[in-house]
């Protein structure tokens, strides 16, 4: 019997249908992952019923003995993995995370340098359209447009100008290694605060598969659920220098009360990262990525910056006279979901864009290895060099579901959500 099934097969129906999608199509987005069936069941345990604002020991509300144990874990677990010294696992997301640090060190209207969105940033790096932008005097640094890596020298000219309160080191498609030491040494000319962003690397961070910033930033942020593949989530590192102020700017500071289920995730996703298999799985996400990378550039495909150090890559679609907006239409029909994503010094706009970026966390959970990638770099550029085509489209989408047959996701969850919708007459 299904709970939810019983109550709402219309919701039901939707969670198939997203069951279905995720196993039957190839998932390249590069900030996309999937959990473990434990850290589902943590995020769908009773820890959602309960408020516990504050911090464990220290609450505002009776009855917080589970709840205190499941964020002490989680706490606990990510100074371990990580080797930070403090640790606030209450950030509802990495935009959140980014804005408690933001209010620590900033006050409205001060300077602050984030990287542009379209050489790699995020939004909440000082997007003019974010809150990031518009409380903050946000000065942008960039990539070079020769090797379209981040140019240094501009940054120490632009430092040495502007003189930030905070400098923002991190990004969402930059497929390089970032040298946090060389940010480091601008931020203490300037004496600016340095934050790092790891969401998009924190399981590449985490296993030293990337350079760590812990001991070189006086911030870390991340998310939980990208390459450490935990749940939808944010989380917060420091020095214990600034512990107390960044904890009271979570909360009370921007939030409310945590979200229990999720942070109790965040422990069993933390304990998964912790054992050995991990650094496995994050050693073949990056070399899936460049198995990818190098059989797409074989196609005769760009990749921006020449290939990837990381878990993603951006292709380069003005060589071959297509925007992002339609390789992403095309391949989703094909059955493989990336982004459209613009590329550094992109002349389309955010919504068309000159590129699309492709990620390999999510497939290598599947178990997927460099073969698969090379025959999944084969089938994009089919696609993409074809674009037209809709028989080759097809034949695509039947490929890849020969290749998803061969790496089930799910596969218990699957056939009882399709049992209950058979059951009803229900398709999904
Ligand atoms: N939207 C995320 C990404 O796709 O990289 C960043 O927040």
């Amino acid at each position: 019997m299904s709970h939810l099934w019983e109550t709402d097969a219309e919701v039901a129906a939707a969670v198939l249908g997203e069951i279905r999608r995720q196993d039957e199509t190839l998932e390249m987005i590069a900030s996309e992952n999937f959990v473990s069936e434990a850290v589902l069941e943590a995020v769908g345990s009773v820890m959602t019923n309960k408020y516990a604002e504050g911090y464990p020991g220290k609450r505002y509300y009776g009855g917080c003995e589970y709840v205190d144990a499941a964020e002490r874990l989680a706490r606990e677990r990510a100074a371990e993995l990580f080797g930070a010294e403090h640790v606030n696992v209450q950030a509802h997301s990495g935009t959140q995370a980014n804005m408690a640090v933001y209010f620590t060190v900033l006050e409205p209207g001060d300077t602050m340098f984030g990287m542009n969105l379209s050489h790699g940033g995020h939004l909440s790096h000082g997007h003019p359209i974010n809150f990031s932008g518009r409380y903050f005097n946000v000065v942008q640094y960039g990539v070079r447009e020769d090797d379209e890596t981040v140019d240094f020298d501009a940054l120490r000219e632009l430092a040495r100008e502007h003189k930030p309160k905070l400098m923002m080191v991190g990004a969402s498609a930059y497929p390089r290694t970032l040298d946090f030491t060389k940010f480091r040494a601008i931020c203490d000319e300037v004496e600016a605060v340095l934050v790092a962003d790891i969401a998009h690397i924190a399981g590449l961070v985490a296993t030293g598969l990337h350079p760590t910033p812990v001991g070189v930033a006086d911030f870390i942020t991340t998310t939980t659920h990208k390459t450490l593949r935990g749940p939808r989530a944010g989380m917060v590192m420091c020095s214990e220098k600034w512990a107390k102020d960044l904890d009271r700017l979570v909360f009370p500071g921007i939030q409310g009360g945590p979200l229990m289920h999720v942070i109790a995730a965040k422990a069993v996703c933390m304990a998964e990262a912790l054992k050995p298999e991990f650094k496995t799985y994050q050693q073949q996400i990056v070399a899936n990525a460049r198995a990818l990378a190098e059989r797409l550039a074989a196609n005769g495909l760009r990749i921006v910056s020449g290939g990837t150090d990381t878990h993603l890559m951006l292709v380069d679609l003005r060589p071959v006279g297509l925007t992002g907006k339609v390789v992403e239409r095309r391949l989703e029909e094909a059955g493989i979901t990336v982004n459209k994503n613009t590329i550094p010094f992109d002349p389309e706009k955010p919504f068309v864009t000159s590129g699309v970026r492709i990620g390999t966390p999510a497939l290598t959970t599947r178990g997927m290895q460099e073969a698969e990638m090379e025959q999944i770099g084969d089938m994009i550029a089919r696609v993409v060099k074809d674009i037209e085509n809709d028989a080759v489209v097809a034949q695509v989408r039947e490929e890849v579901r020969a290749l998803c047959d061969r790496f089930p996701l799910y596969a218990e969850m699957k056939a009882r959500y399709t049992a209950e919708a058979k059951k009803r007459g229900v398709e999904a």
